[in-house]
Order: structure tokens, then C-alpha cells, then sequence
């Protein structure tokens, strides 16, 4: 009974969680999408594009420049597209404000926010900030894992049913193909053993005659 009454409280932030997917420079300086609502758990994916983004976290008052404790990816090389992303789980409904620590990228426009105002510090605000400030990467990784998409399928499947789908897919054709050159094999030699017969029967109706 009691561990009945506390299911609800277990099973509801797992429900309720999303995964927002961003792509990090994808057709230029950009994230897409550049303005995102979340809820405390949701999660963040960074999807990374050539060549060699970051996602940083900053203030909104000091634009291209990193928050102490903020997140940071790290440069992702141009070999990470589709194979690693940068995960950030969303602790608070307060703003995010990020940007790309990749030179110039920020001044650029390179930027986006999570949970932002409807007024004041608004993501045109910080671009029109970060035009002229000077772009500093953070020392260090931090507030997020990469995860290897590639490596990681199989692991996820047990809760993402598509994930897990397209695992199981990549999984189960180099096995079928193996099975059908094996399966090959034992009807070339059953071939055989019926030619062998046929000889074995011929000699056997010539020895009558
Ligand atoms: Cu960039």
C-alpha cells in the first residue's frame, strides 16, 4: 500500500521530462532553435556541426564571456556531427543564456537562451550586447556529458523506444546475413549428398542390369 501511494511520485518527473534537441551550426553561425522553453528536468541535446562549435554559458549582462560554474562543452570537431551530442539536464526555470566561445562566433550572433523574459533581457538584447564584446571560451567542461549517439543506442533503448528500434535494426542485419551464408552452406553439401546418391543409385541400377 504505501509503496503504491509513492508510484505516482516517482513516475510523474519521468513522465513529464522532454528532450529538446539544438543543432549547433548547422547552415552557419547559429543554434536552432534559438529560443527555448523548458521545465526543471528537461533535457538539453546539442547537436554539433562542422567545424568546431562549443555551447558556453554566460550571463546576460556579460554576452560571449563565460559564468563561473556555467556549462561548457568544449570545442566539438567537425567528426562529432551525428555521432556525439552535449547533454544539459535544466535545473530551474531561471534564463540560460548561451553562446558559442568560437572566435567571433558570438559577436556574430552565435547565441541562444532558455526561459527567457518577454521583456528586457531578451535574446535580441544579448546579441545586440555581444556585437561588441570580446568572446572567452570557459576553462573547463562542465554542466553536461557528451554522449556518443552511435555507442549509446543500445544502452538508451531500454527507455527510448526509438532508439532502441534503430539498434536493434543495425544489430540484426549482419547477423541475418550471416545466418543465410551459413544457411548456405549445409544446402550446398545436402546438393552434393544427393549427387553422391544419384551416382550411388546409378551404379547401384547398372550393377542390377
Ligand atoms: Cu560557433
Amino acid at each position: 500500500m504505501h509503496l503504491a501511494s509513492l508510484l505516482p511520485l516517482i513516475a510523474l518527473p519521468l513522465s513529464l521530462a522532454k528532450n529538446i534537441s539544438i543543432s549547433v551550426g548547422d547552415g552557419g553561425l547559429i543554434f536552432n532553435p534559438e529560443v527555448v522553453t523548458a521545465d526543471p528536468g528537461d533535457l538539453l541535446q546539442f547537436y554539433f556541426y562542422p567545424k568546431e562549435h562549443s555551447v558556453a554559458q554566460s550571463t546576460f549582462s556579460s554576452p560571449c564571456k563565460p559564468l563561473t560554474g556555467g556549462v561548457y562543452s568544449g570545442f566539438m570537431p567537425e567528426t562529432a556531427e551525428g555521432t556525439t551530442i552535449f547533454q544539459v539536464t535544466v535545473n530551474n526555470t531561471d534564463a540560460i543564456y548561451l553562446y558559442c566561445s568560437q572566435i567571433e562566433h558570438c559577436q556574430n550572433g552565435m547565441a541562444m537562451v532558455v526561459n527567457p523574459p518577454s521583456t528586457g533581457n531578451t535574446l535580441a538584447a544579448y546579441k545586440s550586447a555581444a556585437k561588441n564584446a570580446t568572446t572567452v571560451s570557459p576553462p573547463a567542461i562542465a554542466g553536461g556529458v557528451h554522449i556518443d549517439v552511435t555507442l549509446n543506442s543500445t544502452s538508451v533503448s531500454n527507455t527510448t523506444s526509438t532508439a532502441g528500434a534503430g539498434s536493434n535494426t543495425s544489430i540484426t542485419s549482419p547477423t541475418t546475413s550471416s545466418e543465410v551464408f551459413q544457411g548456405g552452406a549445409p544446402s550446398r553439401a545436402s546438393l552434393q549428398c544427393g549427387l553422391l546418391g544419384l551416382i550411388g543409385m546409378s551404379g547401384l541400377v547398372f550393377a542390377m542390369i
